[in-house]
């Protein structure tokens, strides 16, 4: 058996409590970055859900309460990037797509961007090509980020980019593509103008193409 470290077990187990009380012992006392918090804690805690939950050793019910038990130690360790839009760099607008409700990464890469000087509207989760067009419309970003965490909602991604070409809104808004099953080449087949694999990486991306 693989051996988790406890905040890592904490989210496991979806105890909310223990895993805030480890976040913080863990931040005061500096034995760990916020970045490797997250990445060598508490998503490693998800990844190892996920792996039951595909092996029928779980089920929804408790993928549920270690989602909760994540977004605790997320939200722990979001004032270590502190919201800097009002630098005002860029507006990205930020979204998950039609039919799909997982939205923890979504809102790391919305954390990340802030923290980053990015103005981020969050249009939150199930939005449809239709939707996110009338977004673009309305609030007229910079950078359109779309998130999909199923192979079954990722094409969304490619409709709601021909939308926006029919609707000539592509020119000036960048689209950049994420999540679980989304590959470098699926977003270059659907004509997005970046990919980006982690959270961090949709802020890279990012700059690289307002660059
Ligand atoms: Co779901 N789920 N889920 N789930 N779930 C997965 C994704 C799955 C891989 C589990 C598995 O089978 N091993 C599987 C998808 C298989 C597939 O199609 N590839 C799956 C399934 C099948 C389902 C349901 C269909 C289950 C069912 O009902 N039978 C159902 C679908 C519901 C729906 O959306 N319509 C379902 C439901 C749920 C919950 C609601 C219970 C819950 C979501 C709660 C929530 O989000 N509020 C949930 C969860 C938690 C998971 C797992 C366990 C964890 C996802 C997560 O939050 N990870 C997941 C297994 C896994 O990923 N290991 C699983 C932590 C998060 C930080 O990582 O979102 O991957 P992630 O984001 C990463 C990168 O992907 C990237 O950055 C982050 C890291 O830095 N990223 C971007 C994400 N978006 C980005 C956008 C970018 C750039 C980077 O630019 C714009």
């Amino acid at each position: 058996m693989q051996n988790f470290s406890s905040i890592a077990q904490a989210v496991i187990e979806g105890d909310v409590g223990r895993v805030q009380e480890l976040v913080n012992f863990a931040l005061g006392t500096k034995l760990c970055t916020p970045e490797e918090l997250l990445t060598f804690h508490l998503l490693p805690g998800m990844d190892e859900i996920g792996r039951q939950f595909k092996a029928n050793e779980i089920h929804i019910p408790e993928v549920l309460l270690s989602s909760r038990a994540l977004q605790a130690g997320v939200i722990k360790i979001k004032h270590y990037f502190p919201d800097n839009s009002a630098q005002e760099k860029a507006k990205v607008l930020l979204g998950t797509v039609a039919g799909d409700l997982h939205d923890i990464g979504k809102r790391l890469v919305g954390i990340f961007l802030k923290s980053s000087g990015f103005q981020v509207i969050d249009v939150g989760i199930d939005v449809a090509p239709e939707d996110f067009v009338r977004y673009v419309k309305e609030y007229q970003p910079d950078v359109l980020g779309m998130s999909a965490l199923l192979n079954t909602t990722m094409i969304w991604m490619g409709e709601t980019i021909k939308l926006l070409k029919k609707q000539k809104l592509i020119h000036n808004c960048k689209v950049i593509v994420g999540g679980n099953p989304v590959t470098p080449e699926f977003a270059r087949q659907i004509g997005a103008d970046g990919y980006a694999e982690t959270a961090l990486d949709a802020v890279s991306c990012t700059n690289k193409l307002l660059g």
